[in-house]
């Protein structure tokens, strides 16, 4: 897990970049990151009502003319990361690749997927960020710091 982490470390400095917020309108795209074509954004991990799980929830933009799938998620901050419950999904249990297709934006939020969070490494508050790593077939990975944030508050993009 320490090899992991120094890796993600690394491929933030390598990998990392913020998008700028772009303008009202299209509401601020917050907590996000570009990779070829595809830009995840309103990054956000909801405080855990207990310690041994938690959920990270985003947004996946695809702006080029094919489509992409994201393979997997890896997380340092927990001993398991899956995507769970993909709309489709029968019941509350790990979802296979999921494809974005040209032009589409895929929001995991819940009821419709969200990253599990299995045994954390310590304690998730709310406060902290959690650097997730997408691996996109096309698109190669991607770095995403997600916000912690609490129990009751508006998740960055609003409630949808
Ligand atoms: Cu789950």
């Amino acid at each position: 897990m320490a090899v992991l982490a120094a890796l993600l470390v690394i491929g933030a400095l390598a990998l990392g970049r913020e998008v700028p917020p772009i303008n009202a309108a299209d509401h601020a795209v917050t907590h996000g990151a570009t990779a070829g074509s595809i830009t995840v954004f309103d990054a956000y991990v909801r405080e855990p009502a207990t310690d041994d799980v938690a959920a990270a929830y985003f947004a996946i933009r695809n702006d080029g003319s094919a489509p992409d799938t994201l393979l997997s998620v890896h997380s340092g901050a927990a001993a398991t990361v899956s995507v769970h419950d993909l709309p489709g999904a029968a019941g509350h249990q790990a979802s296979g690749p999921l494809t974005i297709e040209a032009g589409q934006t895929v929001r995991l939020r819940p009821g419709e997927g969200h990253v599990m969070l299995e045994s954390p490494v310590s304690p998730i508050t709310p406060g902290q960020r959690v650097t997730l790593l997408l691996r996109f077939q096309d698109a190669g990975e991607l770095l995403v710091s997600a916000p912690v944030i609490p129990i009751g508050a508006e998740p960055p993009g609003g409630r949808q």
